[in-house]
């Protein structure tokens, strides 16, 4: 063994210290840009989004009986007092579940990176909006649960104004990929708007009574949509509207490609549009292909396709009118 005062032994100790200090110089360095940089750009963690309920009286509630009314971690908060109340990864709006998270909870969001899951049935009056600035986007209703994203809840303030908008809008950059599954779209202007260079699956959800478009695919988005119900587009009534009858929709297409965007539709229905169930307004009319999709009850039930309007479906249809309207009278 050797001496303790060694000069080998006191190299060995300053290079020890050495490495020690530079380790604490890096654990210093790498804690502080973790507090600096921006919180949770890479965030791709889940988070969870609470339903809610009506319950007596106007207001939408945010205190109520802890376990009740969608309030699926139990602790008597939903609403807008979930979405800052701790670091629970638990929201109560999907608009702040999507963001950085606020207040208490600063940090937790999913940041427009990551997967946000509304895990109680619950109606949310607000436009939502998917950039997938930092990450992929995965905003999707859990199985059994009614997400129902709506223009109109009575006591939230805005309704007119939701009416005009639309009730998802994505707007991604091209090498990101968002998914919207087993959601209900229902009272906007356009049910689910995908512009810029989106990439985007629609899976499995409902869109219904909106007014313009239920989903609209514009500049150079690429979309798939697939087992998703497309009903009742230019169809609506309520504040002080009432569409077709005194209201006339622009144009009350159920599904839409613009521009430059192209797409997949299959195991889809769409019907009872306003205007045609299904258009084809690309550039190139080869980018929109369809398959296994039934039409019914569109004005026509496709347009803009090789062939133009679906002259067989249109005479089917107004076979199905004239049918009704004997029978009517008699
Ligand atoms: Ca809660
Ligand atoms: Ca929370």
């Amino acid at each position: 063994m050797k001496p303790s005062n060694s000069p080998v032994f006191w190299d060995e100790r300053k290079i020890n210290m050495r490495v020690r200090i530079l380790l604490l110089t890096l654990t210093a360095i790498f804690g502080l840009a973790a507090v600096l940089l921006p919180g949770g750009v890479e965030a791709n963690h889940p988070v969870l989004v609470e339903g809610n309920c009506f319950g007596p009286g106007m207001a939408q509630r945010t205190m109520v009986t802890p376990g009740t009314c969608g309030d699926y971690d139990g602790d008597g908060r939903i609403g807008t007092a979930e979405d800052t109340d701790e670091a629970d990864r638990v929201f109560g709006t999907i608009n702040a579940a999507l963001g950085p998270g606020t207040g208490a909870a600063a940090g937790t969001g999913a940041n427009q990176n990551g997967r946000v899951i509304i895990v109680a049935s619950g109606s949310f009056a607000e436009v939502v909006n998917i950039t997938g600035a930092n990450g992929n986007v995965q905003l999707e209703g859990a199985p059994g649960v009614d997400a129902n994203i709506d223009a109109i809840v009575q006591g939230v303030a805005g309704g007119a104004a939701r009416q005009a908008a639309p009730g998802i809008i994505v707007n991604a950059p091209q090498n990101r990929h968002v998914t919207i599954r087993n959601i209900v779209s229902r009272n906007w202007a356009v049910g689910i708007q995908v512009v810029g260079q989106s990439h985007v699956l629609i899976d499995s959800c409902r869109i219904e009574n909106n007014v313009n478009h239920g989903v609209l695919v514009q500049d150079d988005a690429r979309v798939k949509i697939n087992e998703t119900d497309v009903t009742a587009t230019g169809f609506r009534v309520g504040g002080g509207t009432d569409f077709p009858a005194a209201n006339l929709p622009s144009p009350g297409v159920g599904i839409e490609y613009q521009g430059n965007s192209s797409g997949l539709v299959c195991n889809t229905c769409v019907s009872r549009s306003f205007g045609a169930g299904i258009k084809n307004s690309t550039e190139r009319k080869r980018k929109l292909a369809l398959k296994d999709v039934c039409l019914f009850d569109n004005r026509p039930n496709r347009d803009g396709f090789a062939g133009g309007r679906d002259r067989d479906e249109d005479r089917d249809r107004d076979e199905d009118r004239d049918r009704d309207e004997d029978r009517d009278r008699d």
